[in-house]
C-alpha cells in the first residue's frame, strides 16, 4: 500500500467524509452577506473554527479542505487551524487552484488556472500541515457544451496538477464538476459527465498518476436544476453508479461527491441510496460544502457567539452524512 493510498483511506474510511470549507474570499463573502454577517477575516475564522472544533469532527470528518487564508490562521490559543483539525484526527487539505477563468478559444466556458508556481506553493502548504489538495474543473451543460476543448483542457490541467501534488507527497482531490444549471435531463447529464470523466482518466494515466493515491470528487447524475424531468433518488443512484463503473478505473480508492446545489436532505438521501446500491469496491462518501454548512451558517448568523448551538446543528448534519456514507440513513433520523 503506497503512502498516498494510506492518506486517501484515512480520509475516507469508516463512513468519514470531507468538509469542503475552501470557499475563496469572494464566495465566502457572498455566503456571509446572504445571512447578513459582514465578511471580515475574523468572522470567516470564527465560523470556520466553530465547525472545526465540533464533536462530530472526530467520527465524521476525515479531512477538511481549507482556503489559503484559513490554513495560515490561528485560534486565540495560538493553535494553528491545521493543528485544530489534526486534534480530532482529521487531515488538513488545501484548495490550490486559483479559480476558473474564461477559456480562450471558447469564451462561454471556463478553464481552471493555478499551475504556475504550484510546486513552490505546495511545499509551503505541506510545511503548514496539508496532506491533501483540491483542484476543481467546471463544466456547463447546454446543447454545445461542454465542448471538446473544455473537456480536454480541464482534464489536462487536472492531470498536471495531480502529478505535481503527488510529487510533493500529497493526495490530489480531482474535482471535475459538471454543473446542475440548466433544464437538461439526467440522461444528458450522464452522457456529458461520462465524456468528462473518460477524458480525465485518459489524461491522469498519461501523466503517470498513482490512481490509488487520488480521491475523485464528481457530481452525482441529476436532471438540471430547471428541468421538469426530475428523477427519483433511486434513479440518481442507479445512473451515478452506472457512470462511475463505466469511467473510473478500479485502482481509485474512493469517490467523495460534491453537493453541487442540492439541498442538505437531497444530498444526504442520494448518497445513502448510492451506498445502499453500491456494487463496486469504491468507497462512496461526501465532500460537501453547502450541504454540510448551510443550516449551521444560518443558525450562527442569528447569534455568532452561540458556538454550542451552531455546533449542534453541524454535528447533526455531519452525523447524517456519515450514516449516508454507510447506507444507514433514513429520513426519520432527521427529526431525532
Ligand atoms: C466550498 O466551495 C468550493 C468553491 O469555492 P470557490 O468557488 O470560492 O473557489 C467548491 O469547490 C466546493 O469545494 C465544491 O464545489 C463542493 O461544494 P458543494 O457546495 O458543491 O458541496
Amino acid at each position: 500500500m503506497s503512502e498516498l493510498n494510506k492518506i486517501a483511506l484515512k480520509i475516507l474510511s469508516n463512513g468519514k467524509g470531507i468538509l469542503a470549507a475552501d470557499e475563496s474570499t469572494g464566495t465566502m463573502t457572498k455566503r456571509l452577506e446572504s445571512v447578513n454577517v459582514p465578511s471580515s477575516p475574523e468572522n470567516r475564522l470564527l465560523f470556520r473554527k466553530t465547525l472545526f472544533s465540533s464533536e462530530s469532527m472526530k467520527n465524521c470528518i476525515g479531512g477538511v479542505i481549507l482556503y489559503d487564508e484559513t490554513i495560515k490562521q490561528t485560534t486565540n490559543s495560538k493553535q494553528t487551524i491545521p493543528e485544530l483539525i489534526s486534534f480530532s484526527d482529521g487531515l488538513p487539505g488545501i484548495k490550490v487552484d486559483t479559480g476558473a477563468k474564461v477559456l480562450a478559444g471558447s469564451p462561454e466556458e471556463k478553464i481552471t488556472e493555478g499551475l504556475d508556481g504550484l510546486r513552490e506553493r505546495l511545499k509551503e502548504y505541506y510545511k503548514l500541515g496539508a496532506r491533501f489538495t483540491k483542484w476543481r474543473g467546471v463544466y456547463n451543460i447546454s446543447n454545445d457544451y461542454p465542448s471538446k476543448l473544455s473537456i480536454y483542457a480541464n482534464a489536462h490541467a487536472l492531470a498536471r496538477y495531480s502529478a505535481i501534488v503527488q510529487e510533493c507527497k500529497m493526495v490530489p482531490i480531482v474535482e471535475p464538476e459538471v454543473l446542475m444549471d440548466g433544464n437538461h435531463s439526467a440522461e444528458v447529464c450522464l452522457n456529458k459527465t461520462s465524456a468528462v470523466l473518460e477524458k480525465c482518466f485518459e489524461e491522469l494515466i498519461l501523466h503517470n498518476i498513482d490512481l490509488s493515491g487520488i480521491i475523485l470528487k464528481p457530481n452525482m447524475i441529476l436532471a438540471g436544476a430547471n428541468s421538469d424531468k426530475k428523477i427519483s433518488g433511486e434513479e440518481v443512484a442507479k445512473l451515478t453508479l452506472k457512470c462511475l463503473k463505466q469511467n473510473v478505473p478500479s485502482d481509485v480508492p474512493g469517490i467523495a461527491f460534491l453537493s453541487g446545489g442540492q439541498t442538505e436532505i437531497e444530498a444526504t438521501e442520494n448518497l445513502n441510496l448510492i451506498n445502499k446500491n453500491n456494487d463496486t469496491n469504491f468507497i462512496m462518501t461526501y465532500s460537501y460544502g453547502r450541504a454540510l454548512q448551510k443550516s449551521a451558517l444560518k443558525f450562527w448568523s442569528k447569534d455568532t457567539k452561540d458556538i454550542k448551538g451552531t455546533q449542534t446543528i453541524f454535528n447533526h448534519r455531519a452525523n447524517m452524512c456519515t450514516l449516508a456514507a454507510q447506507g444507514k440513513w433514513s429520513i426519520d433520523l432527521e427529526s431525532k
